[in-house]
Formats: structure tokens, sequence, C-alpha cells
């Protein structure tokens, strides 16, 4: 029996790109001399898409791909994808939720500890050689401070229930307050960051929530005040961040996500009140299968029975 054509944008590990070469008949557009003519040429013989949060698919590429049917995502975030138009081509896409959750939790915790214990800088501080002429500042308190969480959904409840074993009271913003939650509701983001020691983002990137951290948030978060954005770097304005990170309007900042990636800009890298990582959220080993296993599953569901396992 002929094996089921899929398209896959880009490129996974290579354990997850043999796995589906195993039980499908792969095109890799990465691989295409010329992606973009290749899509034009060929585009429709597809049905079925593999992408990813990072890789995501274009309206233009949906333009080339007439006859696609689903969309099988390695990762929660979907703010790379048109999703007004696939709505509207009854285009079905899943993503890899909740098996995430626990590891991107952990990174903000991470964040939060190293950015107020200061960690990777005294880590720094040793390494040049430094302890044995001078002491190294002290850093922040973490146990008992205020946490604010700007969307608590599936990852956002996973960092407040980490935060419960740090004794630190929870409050949070999105949209619409949450029925039954233990956690406080600010009804807006400057009443969140006034009343925060540390602001952790959790909430989906794209259109809606662009620079929804700007100037007046960080200000409302204060000097001592820390900021932690393992959502999407679009959430923030960087701009205004770096410059507050510098000025001190703010005490410091962990980050996972940026606003270009991999672009991080010099004058981020400069400064000592910002701890930064490479976008490793969900970077675990044993995430990363869960993921992969999610999106391989998700695909054959739709093969076999039209449905996806989860759909967003
Ligand atoms: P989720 O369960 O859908 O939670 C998102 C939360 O954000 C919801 O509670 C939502 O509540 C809130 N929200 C949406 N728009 C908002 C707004 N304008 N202002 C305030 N809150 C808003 O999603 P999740 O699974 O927790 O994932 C969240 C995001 O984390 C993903 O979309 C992705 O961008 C990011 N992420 C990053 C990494 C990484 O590696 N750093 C890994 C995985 C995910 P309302 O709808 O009531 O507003
Ligand atoms: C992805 C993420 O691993 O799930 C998401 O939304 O940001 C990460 O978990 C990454 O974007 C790769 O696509």
């Amino acid at each position: 029996m002929n094996k089921p054509k899929v398209l896959q944008v880009g490129p996974l590990t290579e354990r997850f790109n043999a796995a589906l070469a195993a039980a499908y008949a792969v095109t890799p557009l990465w691989q295409q001399a010329n992606p973009v003519a290749f899509l034009r040429e060929q585009g429709e013989q597809f049905e079925l898409l593999i992408s990813s949060a990072r890789f995501g698919c274009s309206a233009e590429q949906l333009l080339c791909l007439p006859n696609l049917r689903a969309i099988c995502s390695f990762g929660v975030g979907y703010d790379s994808y048109p999703l007004d138009l696939l709505r509207e081509r009854c285009i079905a896409i899943s993503t890899t939720p909740e098996v995430l959750n626990d590891c991107v939790a952990d990174l903000a915790m991470g964040l939060i500890i190293d950015t107020a214990r200061r960690l990777s800088e005294s880590d720094r501080f040793v390494r040049a050689g430094r302890w044995v002429s001078a002491g190294f500042p002290l850093g922040r308190k973490v146990s008992g401070k205020r946490l604010g969480i700007v969307g608590l959904g599936r990852i956002g409840e996973a960092v407040a229930r980490r935060a419960a074993g740090f004794d630190m009271p929870v409050r949070y913003h999105n949209r619409t307050p949450i029925a039954g939650s233990p956690h406080g509701y600010a009804a807006s983001l400057l009443e969140l960051a006034s009343w925060a020691d540390f602001l952790v983002l959790t909430c989906p990137g794209g259109a809606a929530t662009r620079h929804l951290i700007g100037r007046d948030v960080l200000a409302a978060l204060g000097r001592d005040g820390i900021l932690i954005n393992v959502a999407r770097g679009t959430v923030v304005d960087q701009d205004a961040l770096i410059e507050a990170l510098q000025q001190g309007v703010i005490g410091a900042a962990g980050l996972d996500v940026y606003a270009a990636e991999p672009e991080v800009p010099l004058a981020l890298r400069e400064l000592n009140n910002v701890v930064l990582v490479p976008h490793i959220g969900s970077a675990s080993e044993e995430t990363r299968l869960q993921m992969e296993q999610l999106v391989l599953a998700n695909l054959q569901a739709f093969i076999e029975r039209g449905e996806l396992l989860t759909p967003l």
C-alpha cells in the first residue's frame, strides 16, 4: 500500500524525522532547492502538513496548498499560523498541549531563582576568578514573595502550583477571570504589576498580545520587580524592556523568548541584570519525546479517523 504523502516544513529531531519517514512519504520542504518554487509547482498534491510552533505556515504557503486538510504542529504555541485563514478553509490543526507544562513551568521557576539570587551572574563571578578579591553582592529572597501571572492557563497553573511550595501568594491577569480559582484576579496588567514582586508571562503570542508589557507595566513592576518571559518575545516591548533594565526601572529579567529569535540584541547581552536562555522551555529529552509522539499520534488519528487528538 502507498504511504500517505506528508509535507514537512522544517526539521525536527533525527528521531522524529526517521519515525515520520518510516510511516509516510515525506517531502522535506526545507531540503528543496527552491522551496517557494517547489510549493507553487507541486503544493497541490499535499493534504497533510507537519510543522512546528517555530516554523509555522504562512498565508503565502497556504495559497500554494489548495488541497490541505490538516496541520500537525510540534509545540503548543500557534502564533506562527494564520488561524483565520485555516478556519475559513476548514483546515484542521493540532498542537501539543499539556505534555510540556511541567518543563516550561520548571524553567519559569528556574529563571525566578536565577534572577533573584543572581545564580548566572555569580557563576560568571567565580569563573572569572573574582571571588579571591571581592565578595559577591546580595541577591533578593524568593520564598514568600508575590507572584503575578499573565495568562493563567495550562502552563500558568503549573507555575502557580510550584509557587505554592515557595509560599508565594499568587494573583493573575487573564482576559476573563477563572470561576472558582483560588488565586486573586487582577482586572488590569497595571494592577497586577504594581502588586507583584515577580511578573511571569505565560500567555499566547500573536497580534492580540503584542507589546502587552510596555513602559507603563514595567514602571508599575518597579525597581525591585523581576519580569520572567516564557511566553513569546512579542508579548514584551523589547526596546522598552532594555531601557528599563539599563535604567533600573525594574530590578531584573529572565528571558527564554525574544522579539526576533534567534537574534538577541547586544544591549541585552551586555546587561548583568538579565538571564538569557535560548527558547528552551520545553527542551528536555523527556518532554520533546512526548511532543514528538503526540504529533505522530495526531497525524495517525487524522488519517485513520479524520479526527485530531489535540485540535486547537
Ligand atoms: P493556554 O492554556 O491557552 O493558556 C493561555 C492563557 O493566557 C489563558 O489563561 C488565557 O486566558 C490567557 N490569555 C490569552 N490572552 C490573554 C491576554 N490578552 N491577556 C492576558 N491573558 C491572556 O496556553 P498554554 O498551553 O498555557 O501556553 C501558553 C503559551 O506559552 C503558548 O501559547 C506559547 O506561546 C508559550 N509557550 C512557550 C514555550 C517556551 O518554550 N518558552 C513552550 C510552550 C508554550 P483568557 O483567554 O481568559 O485571556
Ligand atoms: C517549542 C514552544 O518547542 O510549544 C511552544 O509553543 O515555544 C516550544 O515548546 C518550540 O517553539 C519549537 O517549535
